[in-house]
């Protein structure tokens, strides 16, 4: 293999919900007060205990694009790394270059902690409205960049929940750019 197809083939699709998953690092689509909410939040905090809640709680909140980490609770994972997506405001915010951060800042913070298989939800794309396919553009473009320099990352997983999502990334992962 190439060293583009090497890349490559550390991103996987896979349609599951997130907080079954028995990888190193799951990443959490949290809100800048880290105080829990709906949607993938919602779903780590309850099947992972109160022990996350309380790990927020003493760190006190996360800037959008930034990442925080803190124990995974009773979730088959190591660790859970929160990251605050930007909400969709049309585009010309600065949201493009906010939901890049959150991909950057949790694969460095799961460099350090030498957390190798990590695992995204569809960051952004529920209750805070960013464009699907731009934000996959967006996600896959970020760890592709990210994996090129890191190789102790081995694995990276785009976690999608529903079907219109799942299907935006096998598309992007099968036709990359030239
Ligand atoms: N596993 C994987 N993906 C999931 C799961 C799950 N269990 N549940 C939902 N998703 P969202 P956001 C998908 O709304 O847009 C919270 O209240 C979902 O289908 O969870 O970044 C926070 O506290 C979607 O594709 O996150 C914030 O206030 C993706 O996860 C706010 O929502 C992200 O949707 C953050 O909004």
């Amino acid at each position: 293999m190439n060293k583009e197809a090497i890349l490559m083939d550390k991103m996987k699709v896979l349609q599951a919900d997130i907080t079954k998953l028995d990888v190193d690092a799951i990443v959490n689509a949290a809100n800048k007060q880290l105080k829990g909410g709906g949607g993938v939040d919602g779903a780590i905090h309850r099947a992972g205990g109160p022990e996350i809640m309380e790990e927020c709680r003493e760190i006190g909140s996360c800037e959008t694009g930034e990442a925080v980490i803190t124990t995974a609770g009773q979730l088959p994972c190591e660790k859970v790394i929160h990251t605050v997506g930007p909400v969709w405001n049309g585009g010309e915010k600065g949201e493009a270059e906010q939901l890049a951060g959150c991909y950057r800042n949790s694969l460095t913070l799961a460099a350090d902690y030498r957390l190798s298989t990590v695992a995204f939800p569809n960051i952004s794309t529920g209750i805070y409205g960013y464009p699907k396919d731009e934000a996959a553009e967006i996600a896959i473009q970020e760890v592709r960049n990210f994996l090129e320099g890191h190789e102790e990352i081995e694995e990276v997983l785009f976690v999608c929940f529903d079907e219109e999502n799942k299907k935006i990334y096998e598309e992007k992962l099968e036709n990359p750019p030239e």
